[in-house]
């Protein structure tokens, strides 16, 4: 396979006792509903039923005899089937999915008060016949515990993409809005079908053409093509579009004008696209332009664009990701002390998108510490699915494993058990809305991800959006099955595998706390000696601070104090270096290189041991991947193969690059178990990567 059907895999199913009974089972499909939706849920049906099972579906009226998958709303059901189901609380979204024995028939039955309720609670029948579930005594409810769960597309109008591994954009502005790609509607799909309900068509480094009617008649074609499938288009808002499309002189957020300009705009959008999900905003940050160049604040803006979308139910999402070069001290602070202070005074309609961590999506970051600490605004989670800092689309890194310890972590804002997940889900402060969002890693490579495994990184997203206390090895469960096999010998050891691949990264990269030390600029391998940017916090150096002493960035109240954001509870548990996982312990502490650890070894030799044990890992990886070729199609097999040695190569790459860099400090020996570095320091150092994919367009 090329993998271009995604986890939508309808080949028909290998066990033969298992296909009969869903044959049985199915004899015949109900679904009357004629509206776009019920469409989709139809040309799923055929496309899916008719795969899994190999036979023509045959839509029927009700109980014409024999057993019946029933695909209807609440209203609409048979009279006789609806007393089996209590809608209350169902909410629009939500849906159930009960097996019903009625005069020697069995009727399954999927139903909600909604089409898109319907249209999830096909996927889930689907992914049961898919999964080779048990049809029998079927009775499930599932309502989204999260509003708003979309992803964020880095896509550029010329089609780049910023942190992009896996191809260009597969909005191809240019031939639309005439030509509307297949893709399209395969994207839309597979969105769906993990609950996946907005996507951010544009890169928060914005352009403001993506504004102009020319774009905007191009959106409006995409958001038509989504529309059935329950998926609401977003942009990216630039701050000086005002001036840069409107002609205005300023953007000012008070001023009188430039206000009247977001209200026209908004009303021009929504006259077009009249289910708009609304703008994303990233601004005074990295040197895009915000409301702070005009000596306002972020509120300020917030509030501008929230006041001219809220009459047509608009949302803002106002980025947290800021940090100015200005601030000597720490830039995981920065985002704190900006907006704790403004909590309660947002709008309705805005939500404030933080990313999991507080520096940038590192392979292991504490959770951020804004999480919990903003009781009256509506925070949203920002996972990135790319992998930016995890190696690209060449490592195989399973990314659910990582946000799942985000979701975890636990805040202790309100006690013990303030989970993120509580707070992102809006359950911890009742919220009135609620948001998850995942920077794409989609692409037009044929299989969209270029990994076949980061496919799995975009399913597990979408999972979690939907439920975030979904654990990570339950969704690779289903995905291996529903991508490759329901065959244990190939699930459990794969699983076991992907589960694995979150540590490996960590420790051939960034073992116990360190962070950001990778190559300038397209972050792709190690680059721990760069300390010659423009910006301090740019730089490697200024977050391993590796001098003759020690190495880590003191975040107590010795340091820059960070700790201090975070509730007493959490401030305590990692300033007490007793209590500290050493997963964190660079990332809060600055120690000698002989500090003892846990096990007895030193720091340095710690280090040592970690870098090694990532290598480790993928060899393992290599050794499980190679005994799965009877399980999978050669393709995609030879594919993940040259993929790990690559995976391999670099993980050497970065325990040598980095041991030899971080000794020039210790002036230590390697412990004895680390292989030895393949090539000196300067050899590492003298490796220059120039056309390294996803790099952003220079704006400093
Ligand atoms: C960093 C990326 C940069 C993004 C920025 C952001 O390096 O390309 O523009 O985050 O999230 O991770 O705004």
């Amino acid at each position: 396979s090329n993998g271009y059907e995604l986890w939508l895999n309808y080949t028909k199913i290998s066990d033969e006792a298992t296909l009969l009974k869903y044959r049985s089972t199915i004899q015949t499909v109900f679904l009357e509903g004629t509206s776009e939706t019920q469409s989709v849920i139809k040309n799923e049906l055929e496309m899916g039923l008719g795969g899994l099972l190999d036979t023509e579906v045959v839509f029927q009226g009700f109980n014409k005899g024999g057993n019946q998958l029933i695909v209807s709303k609440y209203n609409d059901l048979p009279q006789e089937l609806k007393s089996s189901f209590i809608m209350d609380g169902l909410s629009k979204e939500g849906y159930k999915i009960k097996t019903i024995e009625s005069n020697g028939a069995s009727f399954v039955v999927v139903t909600a008060n909604e089409d898109i309720g319907l249209l999830y609670g096909t996927y889930n029948f689907l992914r049961l016949l898919q999964t080779h579930s048990a049809l029998e005594n079927v009775d499930i409810t599932e309502i989204p515990k999260v509003d708003v769960r979309v992803l964020n597309h880095w896509d550029n109008l010329d089609r780049t993409i910023e942190r992009g591994f896996a191809g260009f954009s597969i909005w191809n502005w240019h031939t639309l809005p005439g030509y509307i790609d297949q893709r399209y509607i395969d994207y839309a799909r597979a969105n769906a079908s993990v609950g996946i309900n907005g996507t951010v068509l544009t890169n928060v480094n914005a352009n403001a053409l993506i504004l102009t009617p020319q774009y905007l008649e191009k959106v409006k074609a995409l958001a038509e093509v989504f529309r059935p499938y329950g998926i609401k288009v977003y942009l990216t808002a630039r701050f000086s579009a005002p001036i840069e499309i409107g002609g205005l002189e300023t953007a000012d957020p008070l001023d009188a004008d430039v206000i009247q300009w977001w209200k026209d705009k908004a009303k021009e959008i929504y006259t077009m696209i009249p289910d708009f999900g609304g703008f994303v905003v990233k601004a005074n940050s990295e040197g895009q332009p915000g409301p702070q160049n005009y000596g306002r604040s972020h509120l300020d803006g917030a509030n501008l664009m929230a006041n001219a979308l809220e009459p047509f139910g608009g949302l803002v999402i106002w980025r947290a990701f800021v940090y100015s070069e200005h601030d000597p001290t720490d830039r995981a602070k920065q985002a704190y002390s900006e907006f704790v202070p403004e909590d309660g005074k947002f709008m309705d309609n805005v939500l404030l998108q933080v990313k999991n961590g507080a520096i940038d999506f590192q392979p292991r970051e504490p959770f951020h510490p804004l999480f919990g600490a903003m009781p009256k605004t509506p925070l949203m989670m920002e996972f990135q699915i790319t992998k930016e800092y995890l190696g690209f689309a060449t490592h195989l890194v399973f990314l659910p494993k990582l946000y799942e310890e985000v979701l975890q972590s636990d805040t202790y804002r309100k006690g013990k058990g303030s989970t993120v997940a509580k707070v992102i889900d809006g359950s911890l402060n009742n919220k009135k809305v609620s948001g998850m969002a995942g920077v794409s890693n989609v692409g037009n490579d044929i299989n969209w991800t270029g990994h076949p495994f980061g496919q799995a990184d975009w399913y597990g997203f979408g999972r979690l959006a939907w439920n975030p206390y979904m654990t990570a090895e339950d969704i690779a469960d289903e995905w291996l099955r529903l991508t490759f096999s329901n065959d244990e010998k190939f699930v459990e050891p794969v699983k076991q595998m992907m589960i694995e691949s979150r540590e490996a990264v960590v420790n051939y990269m960034n073992p116990l706390g360190l962070h950001h030390i990778f190559d300038t600029g397209h972050h792709y391998g190690p680059g721990p000696w760069v300390g010659n940017l423009s910006r301090p916090e740019w730089n490697p150096v200024y977050y391993h601070k590796a001098d003759s002493e020690g190495v880590g960035f003191d975040r107590t109240k010795t340091g820059s104090n960070a700790l201090s954001q975070y509730a007493p509870e959490v401030e305590k548990m990692f300033t007490d270096l007793k209590t500290c996982p050493e997963e964190y312990l660079l990332w809060f502490h600055h120690l000698p290189w002989d500090y003892t650890l846990k096990n007895g070894r030193t720091l340095w030799d710690g280090l040592g041991l970690k870098y090694q044990e990532g290598v480790d890992e993928v060899r393992d990886m290599i050794k499980t991947w190679e005994a799965m070729k009877p399980y999978v199609d050669d393709a995609r097999h030879h594919q993940v193969s040259m993929l790990l040695d690559i995976q391999l190569e670099e993980a050497i790459w970065w325990k040598d690059a980095c041991m030899l860099y971080f000794q020039t400090f210790s002036k230590m020996e390697f412990p004895r178990e680390m292989e030895k570095p393949e090539h000196t320091l300067d050899y590492y150092k003298s490796l220059k990567f120039p056309f390294a994919p996803g790099i952003r367009p220079r704006w400093d």
